[in-house]
């Protein structure tokens, strides 16, 4: 199991969200603020097998907004930064 770790523009977000819902993908949003330029963006957290990562990362790179789109962005924001993490425990109660 991994853990994705995306990152996305606040603006970009509830986009985001509901296409991996809309994909039976189970998320978690945090409301996060970037360290450098201190706006608002928001971490989704994505618990998923491992033979379902690359889809999850589809999703994330066709909704969040292009570059070149930037809908408010300052130009050097990314649409997205994910990490993906080995999962070494996963518990339900
Ligand atoms: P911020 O830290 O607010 O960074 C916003 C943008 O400012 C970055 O866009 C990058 O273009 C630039 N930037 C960041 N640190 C810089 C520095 N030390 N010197 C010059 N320019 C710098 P992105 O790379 O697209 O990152 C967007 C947001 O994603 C970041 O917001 C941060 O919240 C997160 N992020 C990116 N890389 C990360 C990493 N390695 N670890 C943790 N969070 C990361």
């Amino acid at each position: 199991m991994k853990l994705v770790v995306a990152i996305v523009q606040d603006q970009d977000a509830a986009g985001v969200i509901d296409a991996l819902v809309q994909a039976e993908y189970p998320t978690t949003r945090i409301n996060t603020s970037g360290g450098f330029l201190k706006r608002g963006n928001a971490t989704v957290l994505i618990g998923v097998e491992d033979d379902q990562v690359a889809d999850v990362m589809r999703i994330v790179r066709q909704t969040a907004r292009p570059l070149g789109d930037d809908g408010g962005r300052p130009a050097n924001v990314r649409p997205g930064t994910m990490f993906v993490l080995p999962v070494a425990r996963f518990v339900r109660v």
